[in-house]
């Protein structure tokens, strides 16, 4: 594979904080509106909350070794908001700067480069007490901690992203109410898109700023729309769902605009926009960093309710294989989606920024043979690479994840990882696809690619 000669190519494993950290009221940290979810009756599957996870904020050392003994060449993990910014009035809390720092540091020392997303859905509850992202001085308060973190942290990190998939804290947030804040509403969903997107756009500014020598980027899940059926109607209720759910997010960053159908069909629930909120979105990106775990497929229907889409993604089949979240394993998706946005925009570099599946891991005799995420990865690679073959730039790829974690609504049921975590004991054991990653990054090294 190309992929694996190409010195330039970063291969990593990706996390977030409040997925693995733990300490949820350690050091300063204040409550996030994750916090306060995971305590409303059953909103996790588990009942799950953040409060140990995989107490990476007391074993980060020992994770990092194991990053390191891995062989990749860059680590993707979120800073917590709320442990660097303590109030409304924006005060900084410096026992979180010092444990970023720390973490930093450490993988400066271990030859890893650092890849910091700044939001990864934990918001502080002190600024949902505001109205969160209903609030337009949110994306304010978001340009302030992006501030102090790259001018605190920023010589030890060599790319930024804004956000984390904007879709899920907008509409699973804010429209399905399945992720903190656990509101059910569209037109709040698409007002808090796009206030997260203008806090994108103003934390870009500010990232430049203060720390103009590293890459700065934002990260979207993006899925190709496929029609489940040949009829015309499902082929248009397939193009609605892309333009809805990709190309809203993709046109403003890239363009300046939202899809005008999707403007149109939902003319009741428009979000406030301000003039000269488009030009600050659409600032230019050094990477577009997309997160790809599975394709959809879509049917036409009459919506129920005025606010519903004029479409149904359908369950997958029965004879399809899916992954423990009940998503279809499809990597073709993964290439047709990148050529399809090659044709359709002037993109900046892309990064796969995560890629991965749960699946049912057991631990026996000290060992998890995880042979279907094995094969998962190695075809979502091979269809990366048939991309750029056909000229995509994609300059890098992160597994999801480093390890099992905290998967929101799901609680600690669905395991990502490519090391498996014990929960009792926080004993890690790396899987068999970490150790077909770990062999084949290890070959690489030695063939003295990087
Ligand atoms: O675990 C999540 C991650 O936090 C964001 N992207 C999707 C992953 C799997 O659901």
């Amino acid at each position: 594979m190309r992929l694996w000669q190409d010195p330039q190519f970063v291969f990593g494993v990706a996390t977030s904080a409040f997925q693995i950290e733990g300490a949820v009221d350690i050091d300063g940290k204040v409550e996030s509106i994750w916090d306060t979810f995971c305590r409303r009756d059953g909103a996790i599957a588990d009942a799950g909350d953040g409060r140990v996870a995989c107490e990476h904020y007391r074993r980060w050392e020992q994770d990092f070794d194991l990053i390191a003994s891995l062989g990749v060449d860059a680590y993707r993990f979120s800073i917590a908001w709320p442990r660097i910014i303590s109030d409304v009035d924006g005060r900084v809390n410096q026992q979180g700067l010092m444990f970023y720092r720390q973490l930093l540091e450490g993988l400066a020392e271990r030859g890893v480069k650092a890849y910091v997303t700044l939001y990864h859905w934990d918001l502080p509850q002190f600024l949902q007490d505001q109205g969160g992202w209903l609030n337009r001085d949110t994306a304010l308060a978001f340009r302030h901690y992006a501030q102090v973190a790259a001018s605190e942290l920023g010589d030890l990190v060599q790319s930024w992203c804004t956000l984390n998939e904007p879709w899920c804290s907008a509409v699973l947030g804010h429209w399905f109410g399945v992720h903190a804040p656990g509101i059910q509403d569209r037109a709040a969903a698409l007002q808090a898109a796009h206030h997260l997107l203008l806090a994108h756009g103003m934390a870009l500014d500010a990232l430049r700023k203060n720390a103009p020598q590293a890459q700065h980027g934002i990260v979207l899940n993006l899925s190709p729309y496929y029609s489940a059926a040949e009829t015309p109607g499902d082929q248009a209720a397939a193009e609605f769902a892309a333009l809805e759910n990709n190309h809203w997010y993709l046109q403003a960053l890239l363009q300046g605009r939202y899809p005008q159908k999707v403007w149109d069909y939902y003319d009741r629930f428009r979000p406030a926009i301000c003039p000269g909120d488009m030009e600050i979105i659409s600032q230019p990106l050094d990477y577009l960093g997309i997160n790809y775990y599975s394709c959809q497929r879509v049917l036409a229907c009459e919506p129920t309710d005025v606010d519903w889409p004029p479409y149904k993604v359908q369950e997958p089949a029965s004879n399809v294989p899916v992954t423990a979240m009940g998503w279809e394993i499809c990597p073709s998706g993964l290439t047709d989606l990148l050529q399809q946005l090659h044709r359709e925009y002037r993109l900046p570099p892309l990064l796969i920024t995560e890629n991965g599946m749960a699946s049912d891991d057991q631990l026996f005799d000290g060992a998890v043979v995880d042979d279907q995420r094995l094969t998962y990865l190695q075809q979502h690679l091979s269809a990366l690479e048939r991309a750029m073959e056909s000229g995509v730039n994609v300059r890098g790829y992160f597994a999801w994840s480093l390890m099992d974690n905290f998967e929101w609504a799901e609680g600690y049921r669905k395991r990502f990882g490519l090391v498996y975590v014990d929960y009792d004991s926080q004993e890690r054991t790396l899987k068999r696809s970490g150790q077909w990653l770990q062999q084949r990054l290890l070959e690489r090294k030695q063939r003295g690619v990087v």
